[in-house]
């Protein structure tokens, strides 16, 4: 049996931060899990390196399940972002080992592909709706099928999804929060139109997405959906904060709009009410905030149940090794939607070289044994730790709202 000698906690900042452990084994073997919570990142580097790798070292590294549940059940204080995201690295990095040793790849692991590849969405952003649609236009030539949109709101200064000119999204680029301004009024106006333009142009066959970034009230996001019902969206996403579950009955009584909500979630409990309740219709919990492999697998069953697909998180905060996980899941579990795809920049490629492909607006692992991704340490030792946060969000009159 492969046993568990050495565990690393690796931090690394390729134009953004990354939190990577590596495993290694007895018989020379390693495997690697992302630990990243951005914007928190050296909470869970802590959480590892002070806490969770001293208990690893002498373990059967093919007992991922037992593992698992002794880092879980083990450490008393279940669940929250930071143990889950720390639990999730663990796991990944043992199943990269299981793989590597019986010479498959990961989704052949998980009960072999249940489909030739997985659908996956990007992200076209523009100040303007006449930008956002034609960089829309320009991911479709690309050949993805599915996009999400997000364009700027008159009147506000900044807003969600959207860079600022010259710049790459996702955010999370100042010593100290910066803070942005946000009115629902001049938001709810302009979505519609944005999609009205966006299916104008787009003709009927491309999937589009949006992102509330939790910012609505329930019957606003009621609102919402019914107002862009003619457009046929894929999903609106993440429509109102989901700490209250049955919150989303509200918007289920106004609007056929499929609802997709859940990268902030980390365990099974914080969708059990949604899944049961067939509140939602995508689940996002991803591998690296939900516990990994091991546990995103007990939230896609359950999920199975109830027609409820998955539609992992995948911003580029979530770091390659997260991507190749999240497709090795993906592939095989059965009630896959769509993932999300953010490509990372080359800089970032480079430290973590990878065997996933993207052709015709869909992405496959690869067959390369185990995830298929590993970590160029000289390199990443070039990139130091740079503290960066996400923004926060007021309402014109100050009021601290969700970002
Ligand atoms: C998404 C997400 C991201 C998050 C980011 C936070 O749908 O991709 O909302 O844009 O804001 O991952 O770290
Ligand atoms: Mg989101």
């Amino acid at each position: 049996m492969p046993i568990i000698t050495d565990a690393r906690v690796i931090i690394t900042s390729p134009g953004r931060n990354f939190v990577t452990l590596k495993l290694h084994c007895d018989e020379g073997t390693t495997g690697i899990g992302d630990a990243t919570l951005n914007g928190r990142e050296l909470a869970v580097a802590s959480y590892l390196a002070d806490h969770v790798v001293p208990c690893l070292i002498g373990r059967d590294a093919h007992r991922i399940e037992d593992i698992w549940q002794y880092l879980y059940k083990g450490a008393y204080w279940r669940r929250g972002p930071v143990t889950m995201s720390a639990i999730a690295a663990v796991d990944v990095a043992l199943w990269d080992i299981k793989g590597k040793l019986a010479g498959l790849p990961l989704y052949q692991l998980l009960g072999g592909a249940s489909r030739e590849a997985c659908l996956v969405y990007c992200h076209a952003n523009g100040t303007t709706i006449e930008d956002t649609i034609a960089t829309a236009l320009a991911h479709r030539d690309e050949g993805y099928r599915a996009i999400r949109l997000q364009c700027g709101v008159p009147g506000l200064a900044s807003t969600y999804g959207v860079a600022k000119p010259g710049q790459r999204y996702e955010p999370a680029d100042a010593a100290l929060p910066s803070e942005a301004i946000w009115s629902t009024e001049k938001y709810l106006r302009v979505v519609p139109e944005l999609f009205a333009a966006a299916r104008e142009a787009l003709g009927p066959d491309i999937h589009l997405l949006h992102d509330v970034h939790h910012r609505l009230t329930p019957i606003e996001a009621g609102r919402l959906g019914r107002d862009l019902e003619p457009y046929r969206p894929f999903w609106i996403e993440d429509p109102t904060p989901a700490e209250q579950q049955e919150g989303f009955r509200l918007i289920r009584q106004h609007t056929t709009t499929p609802i997709a909500v859940g990268e902030v979630f980390n365990s099974i409990w914080d969708c059990k009410t949604l899944i049961e309740q067939q509140l939602i219709d995508y689940v996002r919990a991803t591998v690296v905030h939900a516990g990994g492999i091991t546990h995103l697998r007990r939230i896609a069953a359950l999920a199975d149940l109830y027609q409820v697909r998955t539609g992992c998180h995948g911003a580029t905060d979530l770091s390659p090794v997260t991507m190749a996980a999240a497709l090795h899941f993906g592939l095989s579990v059965p009630n896959f939607g769509v993932q999300e795809h953010m490509p990372h920049t080359a800089e970032t490629d480079a430290v973590f070289p990878h065997a996933y492909r993207f052709e015709d607006g869909r992405m496959h692992p690869g067959n390369a044994p185990g995830l298929g991704v590993d970590i160029d340490e000289e390199l990443a030792a070039g990139y130091d730790y740079k503290r960066a946060y996400l923004p926060v969000n007021r309402l014109e009159d100050g009021t601290l709202w969700s970002w």
